[in-house]
């Protein structure tokens, strides 16, 4: 039998980004904040500010509000990502279209340093190094030479972005 003397299981670290542009974003961020600490098995050990950005994709639909957060978990990717889909029927959210407004979006973002790679997840997530709107709140909670798996350095990503419309909004 493997050691476990707390009996919790392994914690590790997950980041997650969380978009909403619909039913008062801000407050839709804000309570999922809470929701994510009050997971099984899972605190909230970290949380980036709120950033209002322009929608990437279609551009008849409300700005965004986005944030990321850092998990200690004991859940895995998979039990997590059930976790987060949970948290986001919570706030009724509805998919009508490909890259369409939502309530609130939970992407696991990054997962203890693994690339997974299933029908089901891909960590780190797929347009992660792209994305302004992920990689700005990222880069504060994690240094600017930490690695994202398969992409380069966190700091070379952010200066890589194309100026975008993107600022703090707290
Ligand atoms: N655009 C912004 N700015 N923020 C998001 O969270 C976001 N999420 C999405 C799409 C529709 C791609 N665009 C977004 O899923």
């Amino acid at each position: 039998m493997e050691s476990d003397p707390g009996g919790c299981g392994a914690r590790r670290i997950a980041h997650i980004g969380l978009g909403s542009n619909l039913e008062s974003p801000v407050e839709q961020v804000r309570r999922a904040f809470d929701e994510l600490d009050a997971l099984p098995q899972t605190r909230l050990r970290a949380r980036s500010r709120l950033y209002h950005s322009r929608p990437m994709g279609p551009q008849d639909q409300p700005d965004y509000i986005n944030a990321v957060a850092a998990l200690e978990t004991g859940l895995d990717p998979l039990p997590l990502l059930q976790a987060l889909q949970g948290i986001e029927q919570g706030h009724h959210r509805v998919r009508r279209r490909r890259w369409g407004a939502r309530t609130l979006d939970l992407d696991i973002l990054l997962y203890a340093g693994l690339v997974i790679d299933t029908p089901e997840l891909q960590v780190p997530h797929p347009g992660l190094h792209q994305r302004g709107f992920v990689l700005h709140p990222l880069r504060e909670l994690l240094p600017g030479d930490f690695v994202i798996p398969g992409r380069g350095r966190l700091d070379a990503l952010v200066a890589a972005l194309p100026p975008q419309d993107l600022e703090p909004c707290r």
